[in-house]
């Protein structure tokens, strides 16, 4: 007998609400089948291909039900999760002992983040022990967003929406495939419905992308951009609408200072200019920023591709600048998308929030480099490990990632990976990252866990609630994250502080209480979130309240650092000039990054139903630029960037800029060779470097616009 359960997937972040069937099976029920919900207001129905392998994923007969310990000839062997947890526990203590609490870390990427959970867990463990080495997957994939508040302020009722917007402009994302926007809207919930409807109405789309990417091909206006010169483009984008006078002069008088300090940084920055430069049509530079200002609703966003190019919290601090010089946030009066139900109520006024200095967190031991927000910064991991002294990580708990493959500069991520005392890995797959650990935990699956759509929270269109049961028991010895952190703080005999409490004075804690307590602050309470079930709660909608009265904090678009850089930028022929040993006749193509439909960053090949897609991370180039190089379509080729090589199989796709190889991140695995690139593929890590090529304000290292050379190989 089939029975339907209703729940949401969380194979990525979108939270795509689920019709799940389930059957009874040998040893317990089994997922047969999942369809998206159709009557859902916000989702309307839509799932992607890797939400649909589901049934597969929960029933896969490698995935791991029960945890692994290394054995003394270096093979895994079984062992219980309690045996595992003391086990862990005793190493933790006699560590601690040794090197201090900070000695422990532990890192959470792309799968614990998709447990409502799993960091806020990592992080009341860390507080229990006194331990400040919390790093997630944040700081390696968009950090100058979380930052970048901090030199040019930030607006309290945040900045335009989606829903209403007549102008939207898309900076290096492709939520079509990636269901990340940096608007709400494309996020998840059903993007090519929502695009097209958009369009209906008449809104403009813009997209900055050196490939003509499934976004694009609803645009208005494509700059197909030179990877890396984002910071150019935008400066005369802003050239244009300031000497124009295209700009909200009265939001401006009112709430921006340092426009004029702006005007002058970018007047060198002619549409000539930067038309050759960014290799754009110069009339295409004036007609985006001409499109952008006639537009009275609508912003502009950055996704990955920017923020891991050379220069990213410059990049980021001029899309800002657009959005705030055309006086583009929520004024007083009008609605917000997000009712925000998970997190604690602020004021949502219309008014500034001056910038406040960010630098602020515990230093690192490196470069100068600062954690933020609570974090880290996965960049300087590795060093933190690898370097002896005071401070030096010497145990790691890695919580749904895989830095093996996802970290910057593979081949200090695996020395340091190996360095280790401890490694614990949480993951239901033998991961690049599992196979060099000493414990392997398996956890519960998603659709074996109570869950809450946390981050799509922030992004939803309209205040909306989704609580889910678990729809099926797990078999095996599997734990919740949450759990892995509970027993270890019981057995460590420390607290485990979250926003509720401290969950360790729990003696049999479920999932519900794990949520309760880190969700204790939600504006709508836990209890009501969890009995209004799946549904719009528009009585919730916040509407932005009026400024103070006395308000006197204002934006920054001419902060100092940045329009210093602003005249570097000018200064350079390009961007790549950032990247240490860069030579232009040596490097002439730019790889960027990029997300494939069939696979979640290194999640996907283990899946039939997704490897059929594909066993490689193709490297994709324009025709005349493989015909130039002499190969064709699966011919290898070898990469080299200026601190590594990799070989990928090279992908004929006109879509792409010429100049430029378009290749997906965290393929391959550990081994530093790619042998087996067609079955494997090959990390484009390895093409990186987090200490010669980085971001000084966010230490991001430069993960894509890498210049590189591109040979045919002999292999
Ligand atoms: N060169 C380059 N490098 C990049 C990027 C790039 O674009 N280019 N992108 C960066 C970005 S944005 C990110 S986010 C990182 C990704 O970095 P990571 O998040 O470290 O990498 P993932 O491969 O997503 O690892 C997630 C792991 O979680 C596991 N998992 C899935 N579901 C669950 C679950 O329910 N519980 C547990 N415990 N585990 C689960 C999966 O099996 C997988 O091994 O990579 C970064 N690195
Ligand atoms: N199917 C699928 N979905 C995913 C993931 C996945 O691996 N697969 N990963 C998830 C994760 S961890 C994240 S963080 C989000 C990311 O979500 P997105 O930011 O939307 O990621 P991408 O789809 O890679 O889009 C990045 C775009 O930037 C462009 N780009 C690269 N370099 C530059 C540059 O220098 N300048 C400009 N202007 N553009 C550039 C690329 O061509 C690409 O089209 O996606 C999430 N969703
Ligand atoms: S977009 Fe994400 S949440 Fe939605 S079905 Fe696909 S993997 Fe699942
Ligand atoms: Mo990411």
């Amino acid at each position: 007998m089939i029975e339907t359960r209703e729940t949401f997937c969380r194979v990525c972040h979108a939270a795509c609400p689920i019709e799940v069937d389930v059957a009874p099976g040998e040893v317990g029920p089994k997922v047969v089948e999942i369809r998206g919900v159709r009557d859902d207001p916000l989702f309307e129905g839509y799932t992607c291909i890797k939400g649909r392998q589901l049934p597969d994923q929960m029933h896969h007969p490698d995935r791991l039900r029960a945890p692994l310990r290394r054995a003394v000839g270096g093979h895994f062997e079984a062992v219980t999760s309690s045996e595992a947890l003391d086990e862990i526990a005793a190493r933790l203590a006699g560590i601690i002992e040794r090197h201090g609490p900070g000695s422990v870390a532990s890192y959470t990427g792309t799968g614990g983040y998709q447990n409502s959970v799993a960091l806020a867990a990592a992080r009341g463990f860390h507080k229990g022990i006194r331990s400040r080495s919390i790093y997630s997957s944040v700081t390696i994939d968009q950090p100058a967003k979380s930052l970048i508040g901090g030199l040019i302020g930030t607006w309290e009722a945040g900045f335009h929406n989606f829903r209403d917007a007549d102008v939207s402009m898309a900076i290096g994302y492709n939520p079509m495939v990636s269901s990340y926007g940096a608007v709400g809207g494309l996020q998840g919930t059903n993007p090519f419905t929502v695009m097209r409807r958009a369009k209906q109405r008449g809104m403009k789309l813009i997209v900055i992308d050196p490939r003509r990417t499934e976004l694009a091909a609803f645009a208005d206006l494509h700059l197909q951009v030179k990877p890396g010169e984002d910071p150019a483009l935008l400066a005369g984008l802003l050239r244009v609408v300031l000497a124009e006078g295209l700009h909200d002069r009265e939001f401006c008088d009112r709430w921006v200072d340092g426009v004029d300090v702006l005007a002058s940084a970018v007047d060198r920055f002619t549409p000539e200019y930067v038309a050759s430069r960014a290799e754009v049509d110069a009339d295409d530079v004036v007609a985006a920023a001409r499109m952008f200002a006639a537009a009275g609703r609508g912003t502009a966003g950055t996704g990955t591709g920017p923020n891991m190019a050379p220069n990213s919290m410059l990049t980021e601090y001029l899309t800002l600048a657009l959005n705030i010089v055309c006086g583009r946030v929520i004024r007083e009066g009008e609605e917000l998308e997000s009712g925000l139900l998970l997190y604690a109520e602020t004021p949502k006024r219309a008014q500034a929030v001056a910038p406040v200095d960010y630098r602020t967190g515990p230093p690192h031991r490196f470069r100068d480099l600062r954690g933020y927000q609570g974090e880290m910064l996965s960049t300087v991991l590795a060093e933190e490990i690898l370097e002896p002294g005071e401070g030096q990580v010497r145990a790691l708990i890695v919580n749904g990632g895989n830095p093996a493959v996802a970290f910057p500069d593979q081949d200090l991520t695996m020395r340091a990976l190996r360095d280790l005392d401890l490694l614990v890995v949480i993951d239901h797959r033998m991961t690049a990252t599992a196979a060099e650990a000493h414990y392997v935990i398996a956890p519960t699956l998603s659709l074996e866990r109570a869950d809450v759509p946390h981050l799509m929270d922030r992004w939803l269109t309209q205040p909306y609630s989704n609580h889910t049961d678990a729809v099926i028991e797990p078999t095996g010895d599997v734990l919740n994250e949450w759990e892995v952190f509970w027993g270890l703080t019981r057995r460590l005999g420390v607290a485990m502080p979250m926003a509720g409490g401290d969950l360790a004075e729990l003696e049999q804690p479920t999932d519900d209480d794990a949520i309760d307590y880190t969700y204790a602050r939600a504006r709508l309470p836990m209890a009501e979130y969890r009995s209004a079930g799946r549904r719009v709660h528009p009585e919730l909608a916040f509407v932005a309240a009026p400024a103070e009265a006395d308000c006197t904090a204002r934006f920054d678009v001419g902060v100092a650092p940045m329009m210093e850089r602003v005249a570097e930028v000018f200064a350079q022929q390009t961007g790549a000039e950032l990247v240490a040993g860069f030579v232009p006749a040596e490097y002439p193509f730019r790889l960027v990054s990029r997300r494939m439909k069939a696979s979640l960053n290194s999640l996907g090949l283990e899946l039939p139903g997704l490897a059929k897609h594909g066993t490689t991370n193709p490297a994709f180039m324009h025709p005349d630029d493989l015909a130039d190089l002499g190969v064709e379509s699966g011919d290898p080729v070898e990469i080299s960037s200026t601190v590594g090589s990799i070989t990928g199989i090279c992908e004929a796709a006109p879509d792409v800029k010429r100049g430029v190889v378009s290749m997906a991140h965290s393929w391959g695995d550990g081994s530093m060779s790619d042998a087996k690139v067609r079955d494997i593929g090959a990390p484009t890590s390895r093409l990186t470097s987090t200490t010669a090529h980085f971001d000084a304000f966010t230490g991001m290292a430069v993960l894509s616009a890498i210049p590189v050379q591109v040979r045919p190989s002999a292999s």
